[in-house]
């Protein structure tokens, strides 16, 4: 394994934008600390520590009233460093957690005591080694009642993923959009794509986060401040108000170049909803029916 990497801006801004009461950043992680909750031997980076107490500290700096803490993939299927983080939160966290397929009941329901709310299927093959579609299905078909599916695919894999999603019978939430190229703009095939695959069922909702990676300089776009990414994406949350969740994605895993500051990335809710009642939905509503539905 190569050295340890900061992935995280060092002094993010002060958004000029602020959230409404009770946003909730939807999309984040947390990494160890290490000496605490050790790494995946299946890691495919490994990063320097980003714990709760920097987690929480950014999101009061940056306005937000909650968190939703994915599992990350240098975590492999240990969920500890996420469940303890949530744990810390005073109830201001919840998470999704990435399982072994072969996970019971119990474990399950010991997930859901500690605020999971879904699991997470990775399909990205520079983040995992595998993802055994048969075994996704077989226990997104015995998740905890109010369970979510969330997954994690490049648009090139969109249609071959398409009877597998298909078959998954709770909410599926899409990382990141399925990482369109925003470089096409908003009626370019992957976007086109994507809104095909939402119109095939209700209950499909997406991120719609992470300029800093798909609209990156080194990926061909431009970069801060995101103008092919707000162009591309802006009519989707448009068209799909009530479907479309946010976050950072602090500390931006595996980040090694362009790191982005979170407060320009705060900044970019206006120019992707760019009404109140879009940045209420975005950031609240759509939030709070998935991570906290038993309030
Ligand atoms: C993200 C994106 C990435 C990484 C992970 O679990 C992870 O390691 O999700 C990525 O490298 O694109 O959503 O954090």
């Amino acid at each position: 394994m190569t050295d340890r990497i900061v992935s995280w801006h060092s002094n993010p801004s002060k958004p000029l934008y602020t959230p409404p009461p009770g946003a909730i950043d939807a999309h984040c992680h947390v990494f160890g600390p290490m000496a605490q909750f050790p790494f995946s031997a299946k890691a495919k980076y490994l990063p320097e520590d980003a714990g709760p107490d920097m987690l929480f500290a950014l999101r009061d700096q940056l306005g937000f009233e909650r968190n939703v803490i994915v599992q990350a993939s240098c975590h492999g299927t240990d969920n500890s460093a996420t469940l303890d983080a949530i744990a810390k939160s005073n109830g201001k966290a919840r998470g999704v957690a990435v399982v072994d397929p072969a996970i019971n009941e119990t474990e399950l329901a010991a997930l859901h005591e500690g605020g999971i709310r879904g699991i997470r299927f990775n399909f990205l093959k520079r983040l995992v080694d595998d993802a055994p579609k048969d075994k996704f299905l077989e226990v997104a078909q015995r998740l905890p009642k109010g369970w979510h599916v969330v997954i994690y695919f490049e648009a090139d894999i969109l249609e071959e993923l398409r009877p597998f999603m298909d078959a998954i019978p709770v909410p599926l939430v899409i990382d990141h959009m399925g990482r369109p190229d925003v470089r096409q703009g908003p009626d370019g095939p992957d976007m086109k794509a994507f809104r095909a695959f939402l119109n095939s069922r209700d209950d499909i909702w997406f991120k719609a986060t992470c300029p800093d990676r798909l609209d990156a300089i080194k990926e061909g776009g431009a970069g801060d401040p995101w103008n092919a990414f707000a162009d591309a994406v802006a009519p989707l949350v448009a068209d799909y108000p009530d479907r479309v969740l946010w976050g950072t994605d602090w500390p931006h895993p595996n980040m090694d170049t362009e790191i982005p500051d979170d407060g320009h990335l705060v900044d970019m809710i206006p120019r992707i909803a760019p009404t109140v009642e879009l940045q209420h939905k975005m950031l609240v509503t759509n939030p709070t029916k998935l991570y906290w539905y038993d309030e």
